[in-house]
């Protein structure tokens, strides 16, 4: 398939596919969002010359760009230097550190934690996210399929409660990071404007911060624990800080 206006592919529960949605928003690119099933997610990278799996990935010209990071990077090349620039003016390789970091520790296991008490123990409550916006065949062969999915992912991403409790200290230790960086009380993480690594932070912790501009997050119902460990989460400055940047950005 070649096409001329960019696909970019996505999983509706994955936050590492908002940040790569909310990209190519901010920067007014033209792309069609096609939301896939898990499992057709791979046929398809495969099929379209991936060097992985994972969601997202954007394909235009015959060519495919994976991960949210180098989707951000290829945007920005689309989108010229009008006043929306994403990347930062000044402090690049902070900019590439912070990025890095909330990609690879919080935004891994944000949803560790997240899975290892909601698949493990209330899977009902993400079936749905995962059917959320499939043509009708799909969705229904995905909730016949959803236990051996579910079995998949618990075993890939190595879920259950002592791997969520080791998340979730690990999510206190990252949000303690973001609040020391915005401790000084400064708007944006790197310079004056908004910036790649403000969307890149505030997307990997809305599953904790919960924007209502966010287009899934905005009625996500967490897992009871969750919710609880959320709730006495949901005024730290990283927090509440998302949240601004979604409701000024988003
Ligand atoms: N660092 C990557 C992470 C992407 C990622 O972990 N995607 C997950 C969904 S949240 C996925 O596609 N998992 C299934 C697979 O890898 O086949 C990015 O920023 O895009």
């Amino acid at each position: 398939m070649t096409t001329n206006i960019p696909v970019l592919y996505v999983f509706a529960i994955s936050h590492y596919c908002e940040k790569a949605r909310w990209a190519l928003d901010y920067l007014g690119i033209d792309y069609e969002l096609h939301h896939v099933a898990p499992g057709e997610h791979a046929e398809i990278a495969k099929k379209l010359g991936g060097s992985n799996t994972s969601v997202p990935y954007v394909h235009v010209d015959g060519k495919i760009i994976q991960g949210s990071a180098n989707i951000i990077s290829w945007a920005q090349s689309q989108s010229g230097t009008g006043e929306k620039r994403l990347t930062p003016e000044v402090e690049l390789e902070l900019c590439t550190d912070i990025e890095k970091r909330i990609d690879d520790i919080a935004g891994v296991h944000i949803r560790r934690f997240y899975y290892s008490e909601a698949l493990v123990e209330h899977p009902g409550t993400v079936r749905p996210l995962f059917t959320r916006e499939l043509p009708f065949p799909k969705n229904i062969l995905i909730r016949f399929a959803f236990p051996k999915i579910r079995k998949i992912m618990i075993s890939r991403m190595d879920l259950g409660k002592a791997q969520g409790d080791e998340s979730k200290d690990i999510v206190a230790g990252e949000l303690e990071w973001i609040d020391g960086l915005l401790a000084d009380g400064r708007k944006y993480l790197i310079g004056e404007r908004f910036s790649r690594v403000d969307m890149a932070v505030a997307s990997l912790l809305s599953p904790l911060a919960l924007p209502p501009e966010h287009p899934v997050y905005n009625n996500l119902s967490h897992p009871p624990k969750l919710a609880q460990q959320v709730s006495k989460w949901s005024d730290r400055r990283s927090l509440q800080w998302a949240r601004d940047m979604y409701a000024e950005h988003r």
